[in-house]
């Protein structure tokens, strides 16, 4: 693996939509007792499904501590491969790499993480291990990187539609804790030269209460050139309403970067989900503080959902707004099947399906 000094739109690379053709999907086994209930021991059996689900249609690799490594290829079939790595948690949507691609090759893009914020509003202390993911990956997969550790991003906190335009949130990008020293004007810069593309939409917030400071693949994802779906409520009493009533409103104004008005899906999301107290007993505290006090908001959304090869791998909440949203994804992807998973023991750690899985697009 060797790193490369120039940028993706240099040589010709760019970061592909999700639809697009994949080799294959990255995850990160779970086990981190202040994150996941009882260390981590129901995330692990959602996780493994999500695992499975995508398996059916592209090679999944799964990266295991020592600790944790025997019971992945354990509980993971014998298709999905297991690499014992070192992280700090299991968010593979954000410190795997970006990859990018020219049609035939793909390679790399390390960001710099820390952790959702470093010491200013961060979630955890320290993430040198999540941060070095990137470039252990590049490795394994035997791809050169574009090194970019200076520019804190993570990769759930923006989509493209593989045609020149990204959206992303300012609530998450211009945070005090990610890139204080650059103006939106600079970060745009670094999307358009790693990601290559030409229009970045920028959202103004993305899901309440949604610690990544608003994740874009939280409230706000691409179906097809020109098509988002949204997460939406009609409550208008519900502070989500007006953070998903400002997103309907810059897409409604905004045109992608062939200049195609964007077509606006809304993707109702389940009632309020709050955690509860048994739920908090699972959980480890961190530095002497618990990690979730019982009746706390989560970040519940059916847009954080991952498009395989052959299926979209969406949570379900148990929730009525389940099967409407399992039918809207349905209609605009008529080629994929929809697998539902039950994600509440993922959306306890802080995200969904979207969150825990990066796609490596497909090359020759
Ligand atoms: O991408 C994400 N949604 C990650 C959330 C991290 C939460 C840590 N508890």
């Amino acid at each position: 693996m060797k790193t490369i000094n120039s940028t993706p739109r240099a040589d010709g690379f760019g970061m592909p939509a999700e639809w697009e053709p994949h080799y294959g999907c990255v995850m990160i086994f779970p086990e981190r007792a202040d994150s996941w209930q009882y260390g981590g021991y129901e995330a692990r059996k959602a996780f493994a499904e999500v695992a499975e689900a995508i398996a059916e249609s592209e090679k999944v690799t799964v990266c295991a501590s020592f600790e944790q490594y025997e019971n992945a290829r354990q509980m993971l079939p014998p298709q999905i491969r297991v690499v014992e790595m070192s992280s700090n948690d299991a968010w593979a949507r954000d410190y795997a790499p970006t990859f990018v691609t020219n049609g035939n090759e793909i390679r790399g893009v390390n960001w710099g993480f820390n952790a959702w914020g470093g010491l200013t509003d961060g979630l955890y202390f320290p993430w040198d291990k999540d941060d070095k993911m990137a470039r252990k990956l590049c490795d394994l997969f035997d791809k050169d990187m574009y090194d970019l550790g200076g520019f804190i991003l993570e990769g759930g906190s923006i989509h493209v539609d593989g045609e020149g335009t990204c959206i992303t949130t300012e609530a998450c990008l211009l945070s005090a804790g990610r890139n204080p020293k650059l103006s939106k004007n600079e970060i745009e810069k670094y999307l358009c030269e790693y990601l290559n593309v030409n229009k970045v939409i920028w959202l103004k917030n993305g899901i309440y209460n949604d610690e990544t400071n608003e994740h874009v693949d939280n409230i706000c994802a691409f179906v097809k050139p020109a098509e988002v779906v949204l997460a939406w409520t009609d409550d208008e009493s519900d502070p989500q309403y007006e953070m998903s009533r400002s997103c309907l409103e810059i897409l409604e104004r905004e045109t992608d970067a062939k200049g195609r008005k964007i077509k606006v899906h809304k993707l109702r999301c389940p009632k309020p989900v709050t955690i509860t107290e048994d739920e908090c007993r699972g959980l480890d505290t961190m530095n002497f503080e618990p990690t979730r006090t019982p009746g706390e908001r989560l970040a519940a959304s059916y847009v954080n959902f991952y498009i395989s090869n052959g299926a979209v791998v969406m949570p379900f909440f148990g929730d009525p707004a389940d099967e409407p949203a399992q039918e809207l994804l349905a209609s605009l992807f008529p080629e994929r099947k929809i697998v539902p998973i039950q994600a509440r023991d993922i959306l306890i750690g802080g995200g969904n399906i979207h969150c825990i899985t990066q796609q490596i697009p497909l090359f020759k």
